[in-house]
Parts: structure tokens; C-alpha cells; sequence
């Protein structure tokens, strides 16, 4: 005998997204997810971040990685509230993890939790955590088809990061591509060229950043409120 089950597997991730909204809209806390393929930048990017709008926001952070918790490490040094999140394998984030993460976190005095989802850029896009954004951060040596080959991801994004553009110079990279394939996916993303490595392009993600947060409908708690006026910085090429 086949017993059928219709029901959407993806229903639980939903119901359980839809129960941190609820969490996170309660504690006024804005939540970002990270993801990438492994080692486009995303830990080094949150380094940057965490150094410069760590003075303006109150952070907390979520860890994902497969296996270790090394990039938990990594971050250690900034003081921040982390909770690091082994997947033992599982090559995504989801609500269920995410839900027990927010329990670990001081969420009444909190602004903003930045998740680094698992270094993937297929299955992380797949499933709904509750956030407010998804962040997308592609590099340079990882080519400019990935929009096209791996499109959800670019689709759903709210700000992609391209990382590594210090090595435009020694890699083939075609700019006029990758832009050409992000404007057909999703014509007003903003995208914003960084390298972590020498520092350049990293004040326009944090501007994005800081506007993203303060835009968000939801009692601030920072600790400078100069932001107010952030207006979206354009497109840098
Ligand atoms: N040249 C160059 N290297 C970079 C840049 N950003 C990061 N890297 C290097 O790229 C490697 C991977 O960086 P990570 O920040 O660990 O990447 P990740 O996305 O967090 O990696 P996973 O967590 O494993 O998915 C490290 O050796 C970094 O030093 C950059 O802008 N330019
Ligand atoms: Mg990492």
C-alpha cells in the first residue's frame, strides 16, 4: 500500500520562520543572513563589519559552519554575543537551528543579529529563516557566471556584496557579464564592490548596512542615532 503525504516538506521551516518573525519583531531586533559559496569572504566581511558598526549598533551574531566552529573563533575577539551553530554536515541553516540559536541570544538588547549562513550557494537560499534580508556575497576568482548558473540566490537577495576585487587584475572576470546576468535576475539590486583584504569598497556595505537597520520598522536601541538621514548609496561599478 502507497500512502501518499502532499504536504509541503518545507511547511515546518515556514511556520517555524514565521514564529522568529514574530520573536524578533516582539524584541525589535533586525536579522540579516549571509550566504555564499565556501570562502567568497563571508567571516572576513563580518570582521570588517563587526570592527566598524559594532560602535553604533548593539550585535549579536550566528555562526553556521559544517564541522567546526572556527569562524565562531575567528570573531571571539570583537566581545560580541555569538552563538555558534555545528550542522554536522547539513549544508544549511533553518528555522528549527535558528529558533534554538535566538534562544541563546540576549534578545532585549540586541539591534541587529547577523547570521553567517553554511559556506553554500544553493541549499541556504531555500530555506526561509525568518530575516529580514538575505545577503548574497559572490568573489572574483569564483567567476562571473555564478548569478547566472545559481540564480535564486541573486534573486532573493536584498544587497550583494562582490568580494575580492583585488584580484580583478589576475583573474578573468568580466564585469559586463556579471552585471548584465544581475540586472536580468534582479534589476535593483544594489551591488557593492569590496575587497576585506585591502579595505576598499568596505565603507559603502557598512552605509548599506547601517541604512538597512535603520530603516527597519522597529524601536532603536543605538547608541549613536546619526543614521536617520542614511540615504542608499547607487550602485558602485
Ligand atoms: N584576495 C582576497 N582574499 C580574501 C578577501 N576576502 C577574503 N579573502 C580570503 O579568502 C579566504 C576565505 O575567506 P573567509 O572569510 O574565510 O570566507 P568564508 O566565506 O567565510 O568561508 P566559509 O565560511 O568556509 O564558507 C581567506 O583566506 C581570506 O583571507 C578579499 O577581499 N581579497
Ligand atoms: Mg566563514
Amino acid at each position: 500500500m502507497i500512502i501518499e503525504l502532499n504536504q509541503n516538506i518545507m511547511d515546518s521551516n515556514d511556520s517555524r520562520a514565521e514564529e522568529i518573525r514574530g520573536i524578533l519583531a516582539k524584541n525589535r531586533v533586525v536579522m540579516i543572513n549571509i550566504i555564499s559559496s565556501p570562502g567568497s569572504g563571508k567571516t572576513s566581511l563580518l570582521e570588517q563589519t563587526l570592527e566598524k558598526l559594532g560602535a553604533h549598533f548593539k550585535l549579536g551574531i550566528i555562526e553556521g559552519d559544517v564541522n567546526t566552529n572556527r569562524d565562531a573563533r575567528r570573531l571571539e575577539r570583537f566581545g560580541l554575543p555569538i552563538t555558534a551553530v555545528n550542522t554536522r554536515g547539513a549544508c544549511h541553516l533553518n528555522s528549527t537551528i535558528i529558533l534554538k540559536a535566538l534562544g541563546k541570544l540576549p534578545l532585549d538588547n540586541l539591534d541587529c543579529i547577523i547570521i553567517e549562513n553554511v559556506g553554500n550557494l544553493v541549499c541556504p537560499s531555500e530555506f526561509d529563516l525568518g530575516e529580514h534580508a538575505k545577503i548574497a556575497v559572490s568573489s572574483v576568482p569564483e567567476g562571473d557566471d555564478k548569478p547566472q548558473k545559481y540564480p535564486m540566490l541573486f534573486r532573493q537577495a536584498k544587497c550583494l556584496v562582490l568580494n575580492k576585487i583585488d584580484l580583478l587584475p589576475y583573474v578573468p572576470f568580466d564585469r559586463q557579464v556579471f552585471y548584465r546576468d544581475i540586472d536580468n535576475l534582479n534589476p535593483k539590486l544594489p551591488v557593492i564592490e569590496t575587497s576585506c583584504t585591502t579595505g576598499e569598497g568596505v565603507d559603502s556595505w557598512i552605509e548599506w548596512i547601517k541604512g538597512f537597520i535603520t530603516n527597519q520598522p522597529r524601536r532603536l536601541n543605538q547608541i549613536d542615532e546619526g543614521f536617520s538621514n542614511f540615504r542608499r548609496p547607487e550602485r558602485s561599478r
